[in-house]
């Protein structure tokens, strides 16, 4: 099957964090063209008129297509996946059963992993000058961390990606966070490091990785 045409100019805003890797990672898994405003957070890009017009979060990642502007990784991940995606690139699920499960473990992976613990320590421990010292917090978010890679480790005893056979958003959402976990030296079980191996040698999140750093 044929990549779908883009039709519009796609910009991305954001880089240099495991977030903003993600639909830099989607877009080039995808084939696109896009334009990247490696702006970073808290360097005061986000704080600016023209940003806070278009992004009233002040946050990055922020996508632009055509008319469609889009805050949020999942949400500009499953758009670009959704509008561009083909059998060749990435694909969503076909099913609602699939759809489901996908959506399952895309909530398990943000919600739990990313914002409940990796963001915690990240809040807490580098940000803490912003957020706070909270060493309680701290070490807990690190056991959580290890709790909810238990459960991963578990799926992924028989399978080679989060969704069976399938190379997924999921996989690249977890990888995001197991390069965030492998960064703060959070003990990994051995599964999950070679799953992580594996993914990380694909060509797209090679430059995709390139191009994040550009910040
Ligand atoms: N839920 C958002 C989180 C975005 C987010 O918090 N981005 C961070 C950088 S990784 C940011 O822009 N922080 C700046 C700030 O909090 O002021 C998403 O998934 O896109």
């Amino acid at each position: 099957m044929e990549p779908k045409q883009q039709e519009s100019k796609l910009t991305f805003w954001g880089a240099g964090t495991a977030r903003t890797l993600r639909p830099i990672w989607v877009a080039e898994e995808l084939g696109l063209t896009y334009q990247l405003n490696p702006i970073g957070p808290r360097t005061g890009e986000t704080q600016t008129k023209q940003y806070t017009d278009l992004n009233p979060k002040q946050k990055v990642p922020f996508c632009e297509d055509g008319d469609l502007k889009l805050s949020e990784t999942i949400a500009i991940s499953r758009y670009l996946i959704s509008k561009y995606g083909s059998a060749d690139t990435l694909i969503s699920p076909h099913t609602i059963e699939e759809r489901a499960k996908e959506d399952e473990w895309l909530a398990f992976i943000y919600g739990e992993l990313d914002e409940t613990s990796l963001y915690v320590m990240r809040r807490h421990g580098a940000l803490a000058h912003i957020y706070g010292e909270a060493p309680t917090a701290l070490e807990a978010a690190e056991e959580y961390v290890k709790k909810q890679l238990n459960v991963i480790n578990m799926h992924l005893q028989n399978r080679d990606y989060i969704l069976n056979d399938n190379f997924t958003l999921s996989d690249i959402f977890l990888i995001t966070c197991l390069n965030w976990v492998k960064a703060y030296g959070i003990d990994t079980p051995n599964i999950l490091q070679e799953y992580r191996s594996r993914i990380v040698s694909r060509e797209a999140y090679i430059k995709a990785m390139e191009i994040n750093q550009q910040s």
